[in-house]
């Protein structure tokens, strides 16, 4: 059952002890015309990842999807994708955490100095509308917060491995908050990304349905996409074009 409650955030909040997954619920708020809701969520049952990849939600993280109505071309909605992620790892870094940003969608906690990471978050960001104008966008965003890294999968990490348990409400205020001043303010996005980032300055290979592309991830576009130098040159992959990428 759901539970309204209140954030000093700028958004309404639908809390559910348990669900199959929050954006899911957010998608159908989203088509009965809702926006500025956030569906959270204790548990999920059946969380999902991005090219319908599983995503494990014990009880204790913190699952939410936020439903907006954003007034911009599709073109510039992997902009709320990375404004998730540095919400995100803003939040996270106030809760002592070293948390960094792997492109296109990856909250990370690098390990050593050779490029290599933990998962402790992901975003998957979802929308509906024309070639010219999105109608929603759903920004569902995972972040392993008070659970034990063995309840993971092989690969994560948690808030509570890294710095400890947090006050999840306190946490999901301080996202809300950050995504709110990002989205209302879409140039500032990129830069706060770069600062972040993990990926920029790494030799990278990136898999996507058109083959792989190997080189140094040098920047990411105004729209997010992700400039690789390569030794033919410099190619552009956008988020939805990237099935994986990983330090090489
Ligand atoms: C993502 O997908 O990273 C996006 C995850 C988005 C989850 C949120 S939770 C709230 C909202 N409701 C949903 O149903 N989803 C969103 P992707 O880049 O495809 O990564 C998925 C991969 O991460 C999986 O194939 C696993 O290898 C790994 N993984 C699964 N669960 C994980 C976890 N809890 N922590 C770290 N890695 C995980």
């Amino acid at each position: 059952p759901a539970v309204e409650f209140e954030l000093e955030a700028p958004f309404s909040i639908e809390y559910h002890d348990s669900v199959g997954s929050t954006n899911d619920r957010a998608r159908e708020l989203a088509g009965e015309g809702a926006t500025d809701v956030v569906v959270l969520a204790n548990e999920q049952t059946g969380g999902r990842g991005r090219l319908d990849r599983e995503w494990a939600a014990p009880a204790g993280g913190v699952w939410v999807s936020v439903v907006t109505r954003p007034a911009i071309t599709p073109a510039r909605a992997p902009l709320y994708t990375l404004a998730a992620s540095v919400a995100t790892a803003t939040a996270a870094r106030e809760a002592g955490v070293d948390a960094r940003i792997k492109w296109p969608n990856d909250v990370v906690v690098p390990v050593g100095d050779d490029g290599d990471y933990r998962k402790l978050a992901g975003i998957l960001t979802e929308m509906e509308g024309q070639t010219d104008r999105v109608d929603w966008l759903v920004a569902g965003i995972g972040v392993n917060a008070n659970l034990d890294a063995d309840a993971l999968p092989e690969g994560a990490t948690s808030v509570r491995a890294e710095a400890g348990d947090v006050d999840r409400r306190r946490f999901v205020q301080r996202l809300l908050e950050e995504f709110d001043r990002y989205r209302g303010d879409l140039e500032a996005v990129v830069p706060a990304w770069r600062e972040l980032a993990l990926t920029i300055g790494q030799h990278v290979r990136v898999d996507r349905p058109a083959g792989e592309v190997v080189g140094e991830a040098i920047d990411v576009t105004e729209s997010g996409a992700l400039v690789v130098e390569t030794d033919d040159g410099r190619v552009t992959v956008s988020a939805g074009d990237c099935e994986h990428l990983r330090p090489v």
